[in-house]
């Protein structure tokens, strides 16, 4: 099977590497890419580098002569030039091209076997500045990665950016990779469970970052996560608060348990204490779920954030077969301030779908969620904690409701959904299936409010409640 992306990679590491600056990354502007020739041709990550080529029609078959544009701070994954020519591509939509970028600082390794992985690993988690890209295969980590506080810069991405051919299994250890550097990043992979022992789950975490180290801008792309005995994503921080990580991205990523539920209570999706400016979006969480005829404990949230965590946007994420869904905050002593809770769908087993606790400022709007069972509240904001929340436009088949004096502002909300209004609410799926005259159009203007879970626009006089928007114009 010819494979686009191996082509490139190779060639371009032909082409050679001069040496790289060795300042952290900055941020990146947006770029824009041609639209037409996204289907043939895949930079990653996609904000990275814009293919500049003239024109509108390319198709199938098509032969042309890529050129593209690096974005500020990136770098081909071999070369240091800001722009490049590809050469001669042919254009192929099942097999497309894929362009693999690097941070400036980085130096480029591409691995095949354990031992490379290994060594490659070895040499990279004291200086750091380095992507390893993994040839699709199966490979294992029998210790811990542990990413030093002087290793900046740190990327593990499989060459396919496919989890489902390249997976990393860990051992019984207590954390698959833990994380003291800045910029580490995970991209495209199957993280997580053992080849090497009878137990089957990585004892803690498969990432747990060290926010008690100051580490920040961890980056979880296109990953699935799988099989932790505790909270599959980890951030802890100083007991005095003083240092947090920081400016995490989480998008687009698988978290479940293989067996369809969660081996124990004490168990989640990602559990952040004390963490700041964090994006959540478009992942997948689900069976983070008990046995309650054997425990009655419940998981935590598939997401959840607390210890006075700051400025969280959770957007766009699909959340099913599981005890709660998100949670911000957790006691009258440890709660949230400042969140964006948005377009996600949610279906839970036990518990409730949003919970806020001692959460200030947060906005909880357009998300759709279903109990399947009899809790009473879909939405909750609890203790004095809580002020200043506005919960609008969400879809629920159970009540938005005040816990021991907490405050929000609770309107237009739709809380009295049927099953038959959605297609499939067992697997997550609360697209609407009907359009009911409570739900389509009936959305109050949020700012901020422009998109719906698909991305698709939401038109500012006919807001539809809940996740999905079906009317369009
Ligand atoms: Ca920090
Ligand atoms: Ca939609």
């Amino acid at each position: 099977m010819k494979q686009g992306w191996l082509v490139i990679v190779v060639t371009l590491i032909l082409l050679g590497c001069t040496d790289a600056p060795v300042s952290s990354p900055s941020a990146t502007e947006p770029v824009t890419t041609n639209p037409a020739l996204a289907p043939f041709i895949k930079v990653y990550p996609a904000s990275a580098a814009a293919i500049i080529n003239a024109g509108n029609n390319f198709s199938t078959g098509d032969i042309i002569t890529p050129k593209l544009s690096a974005a500020p701070g990136f770098k081909f994954a071999a070369l240091s030039s800001g722009e490049s020519e590809l050469g001669e591509v042919t254009l192929n939509s099942a097999d497309p091209i894929i362009i693999h970028m690097a941070h400036d600082s980085q130096e480029v390794r591409i691995v095949a076997t354990n031992t490379e992985l290994r060594q490659a690993v070895n040499e990279s988690v004291v200086s750091g500045n380095r992507i390893i890209l993994l040839q699709p295969g199966n490979y294992d980590l029998p210790e811990t990665v542990f990413v030093r506080e002087t290793a900046n810069n740190l990327t593990l991405r499989s060459l396919s950016t496919n989890y489902r051919d390249t997976a990393i299994t860990g051992n019984a250890y207590n954390n698959m990779f833990l994380v003291r550097g800045d910029y580490f990043t995970l991209e495209g992979l199957t993280l997580g469970g053992t080849s090497h022992s009878e137990r089957k789950f990585v004892r803690n975490h498969i990432v747990q970052l060290q926010g008690e180290k100051d580490a920040d801008y961890l980056t979880l792309r296109d990953n699935r996560f799988i099989d932790s005995f505790e909270q599959m994503i980890k951030v802890s921080t100083s007991s005095d608060r003083t240092k947090s990580g920081d400016y995490g991205l989480v998008e687009n990523n698988l978290f479940e348990f293989t067996d369809g539920k969660a081996p124990q209570w004490y168990t989640g999706g990602i559990d952040a204490h004390n963490a700041n400016h964090w994006v959540v979006r478009g992942n997948t969480f689900r069976h983070i779920h008990i046995n309650h005829l054997a425990d009655t404990r419940l998981t935590e949230g598939a997401i959840h954030f607390w210890s006075n965590s700051r400025d969280t946007l959770i957007e766009n994420n699909i959340i099913y077969n599981v005890d709660r869904g998100i949670m911000l905050g957790l006691t009258s002593s440890s709660g949230h301030n400042g969140a964006i809770v948005r377009n996600n769908m949610i279906m839970t087993n036990n518990d409730v779908g949003i919970y806020l606790a001692s959460a200030t400022n947060v906005d909880v709007y357009n998300n759709s969620i279903w109990l399947n069972s009899n809790y009473a509240n879909a939405i909750e904001y609890r203790f004095d904690g809580s002020q200043n929340n506005l919960i609008v436009n969400n879809l629920t088949n159970a009540q938005v409701r005040s816990r021991n004096g907490g405050q929000a502002t609770v309107i237009n909300n739709v809380t009295n959904a049927q099953a038959d209004w959605f297609v499939d609410w067992q697997s997550g799926d609360l697209h609407l299936a009907q359009q009911p005259e409570s739900v389509i159009k009936r959305g109050q203007y949020v700012e901020g409010l422009n998109q719906d879970i698909d991305g698709q626009q939401r038109p500012i006089d006919g807001i539809d409640i809940g996740a999905d928007q079906v009317q369009i114009n």
